[in-house]
Formats: C-alpha cells, sequence, structure tokens
C-alpha cells in the first residue's frame, strides 16, 4: 500500500488493507452535491452500513482541510451533507489547489479513484459516472470521470449511465479509453433511473466472483484502468423510461436558458429532476446506491479471498 504525506486513512481502513481484507471506497460528491440535506446524510450513512452488513468496511473519501480522508466520522459525513453545495466539488484538475489551500472538498468519481487509489483500495460503489453530456460532440463537455476510469486502478459498480448524458458517445469513449463495461445480471447497460438503455454491454456476469476474478488478471497483467460494472436498479423502484425522458429534457431546457455549464450541470439537472418527479427519482437514486454498495462489498469480499488465496491463504 502507498501511503503518502498527504493522506489519512482511517485506523480501521489501514488495517484492514495491510491484512488484504475487503475494503469499498465511497464519494463524497453524491453526498454535497447529488442529493439534498438530510437525505443525503441519511443515505451516505445507510450506504456505510450496508457495506459492512456485506462483510466489507467503507471508505468514504473526501478532502477536509487539504488533507485526503480516507474514511469519514459520523460528524463529518454531516457536515458534507449541510454544507452541501458550498463545498467544493473537486475532480482530478481541483485536488492540487484544494490540498495548497488547505481546503474542504467533495470528491468526484474521478478524485475519489485517485485517492483510492493512493490508499490501495480496489473496489468502489456509486451512483452514477459522469460522461459525455448531451451536445457533447459540440461542447465537448465530457466529465472527467471517463478519461480516470481509463487510468486509475480501481474497479467501479454504478447504475449505468444517465439518460441525462449521451449514453452511446458515452460508451464509445469508454471503449477508446480501454474501460471494459460489464453488465451485472444484464445483457444491456442500465440507465441509471430505468433498468436499461437499450445499448449492450461489453460483458455480462452473473456471480460477484466472476467479477472479482476479472479484476485480479486486469492487474495481474499490468493492464492500467478501471472495469465498470453496471448495476440495474431493482426492478421495484426503477422509473419508467418514457416518463422520465420527458423530465429530462425538460430540466435540460431550463439549464440551457439559464446558462448553466460546466461542473454545475449535473448537480442542476438531479436536483431538477428530483423536484419535478416529486422526490420519487431521488427515491430511485438511493435505493440503485444502496444496491450497488452490496454489490461492491460483494466483489471486495471475493477479490480478497482470491488474493488471499494467491498468498496461499485460504
Ligand atoms: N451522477 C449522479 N450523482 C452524482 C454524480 C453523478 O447521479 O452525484 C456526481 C459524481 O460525483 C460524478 C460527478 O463523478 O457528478 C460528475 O460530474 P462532472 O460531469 O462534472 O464530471
Ligand atoms: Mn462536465
Amino acid at each position: 500500500m502507498l501511503t503518502n504525506q498527504y493522506l489519512d486513512i482511517l485506523p480501521e481502513i489501514k488495517q484492514a488493507l495491510e491484512l488484504g481484507h475487503p475494503v469499498v471506497a465511497l464519494e463524497s460528491t453524491i453526498i454535497s452535491h447529488g442529493m439534498p440535506y438530510p437525505k443525503n446524510v441519511q443515505t451516505a450513512k445507510q450506504v456505510e452500513a450496508t457495506v459492512r452488513e456485506n462483510g466489507a468496511i467503507p471508505a468514504t473519501i473526501a478532502i477536509i482541510k487539504g488533507r485526503l480522508k480516507v474514511g469519514l466520522s459520523q460528524d463529518e459525513l454531516e457536515y458534507f451533507g449541510r454544507t452541501g453545495q458550498k463545498i467544493a466539488k473537486v475532480s482530478r484538475r481541483d485536488i492540487p489547489f484544494i490540498v495548497a489551500q488547505e481546503k474542504d472538498g467533495a470528491t468526484t468519481v474521478a478524485a475519489t479513484m485517485i485517492i483510492a487509489a493512493m490508499a490501495g483500495i480496489r473496489l468502489f460503489a456509486t451512483g452514477g459516472i459522469g460522461g459525455v453530456h448531451r451536445g457533447g460532440e459540440l461542447t465537448m463537455d465530457i466529465s472527467a470521470d471517463l478519461d480516470e476510469l481509463g487510468r486509475t486502478n480501481v474497479a467501479v459498480v454504478c447504475a449505468g449511465i444517465k439518460s441525462i448524458l449521451d449514453i452511446g458517445r458515452t460508451l464509445e469513449y469508454l471503449e477508446t479509453a480501454g474501460v471494459p463495461v460489464v453488465g451485472y445480471t444484464t445483457d444491456t447497460v442500465p440507465a441509471f433511473y430505468a433498468r436499461s438503455s437499450g445499448f449492450s454491454v461489453d460483458y455480462r456476469a452473473d456471480t460477484p466472483v466472476e467479477v472479482a476474478t476479472a479484476i485480479l488478471s486486469k492487474y495481474d497483467l499490468g493492464i492500467d484502468g478501471a472495469i465498470l460494472i453496471t448495476n440495474p436498479v431493482p426492478e421495484p423502484y426503477a422509473l419508467d423510461p418514457k416518463e422520465i425522458e420527458a423530465t429530462i429534457e425538460q430540466a435540460i431546457i431550463e439549464m440551457n436558458k439559464q446558462g448553466i455549464v460546466g461542473k454545475e450541470t449535473t448537480p442542476f439537472l438531479l436536483a431538477r429532476i428530483a423536484e419535478q418527479t416529486h422526490g420519487e427519482s431521488l427515491e430511485t437514486n438511493i435505493k440503485l446506491v444502496l444496491n450497488n454498495a452490496k454489490l461492491a462489498s460483494q466483489i471486495a469480499v471475493e477479490y480478497s479471498r482470491l488474493l488471499n488465496i494467491g498468498k496461499g491463504g485460504k
């Protein structure tokens, strides 16, 4: 494990990593920018509890006063949720400045992957990743998450590609970046609120151990980058694709009218869609994150078992 002078790893997590026990990284932008208070804090705590119930140690990642934190206290989770959008949304480009200025930062998928990899964590659960935005072929609004997935060695479990994005172009970009897109118990890429986008996955897996074996092969072979595991939202919480599409289109029109661009787009759209669906999309979002935390933990348990077998253990 690589430790460095910028990193603070909670003792419980550090010990688990040293022993090769399962650990699952969690992001903090979803807390500060992805959900409203107090549901964001409740969800963050529930997600951590879910990871524990499934045999792994949760490591929520954020930056506090310039320190890269791997594992947050309950008070720190509360702080990130309550302070919300006033906390900087931190992606790869922002890390050096937030550290140098000793500020707080809520880490996106990209930034969380970087810090997780520094700590030696191989599994990461989230809701949705960033991607190529609709119109991205002209605006070039392509999330730094995609390049990160192409270079940093952390497997990411998400609920597919959100339809606020251009799903087809996001998948093309991932192919170019060399990121395998795995469908968990599905042949088609899930679309976050909906269980299918209609696009085919690269590989299907039906058990956590299949995914863990592929992760181990990738890193044994020295092939850098992520494996993206897409996990469909549980059926009872899935939203009707046609209805959600109409809501998304309306939200994008409003976003363009208000001139919202750059890193504000995803938080704006998520909040607007939640408002328009009277909180239904938020409930779906919470349920799918919990479902992803469970799967990531199950994969982490298998990964840890395979690693220990490799080391001559059982
Ligand atoms: N999708 C969600 N909820 C989120 C995000 C995406 O459903 O909270 C956050 C994640 O942290 C992701 C980030 O990494 O938005 C992507 O932002 P951008 O497109 O600005 O890179
Ligand atoms: Mn962007």
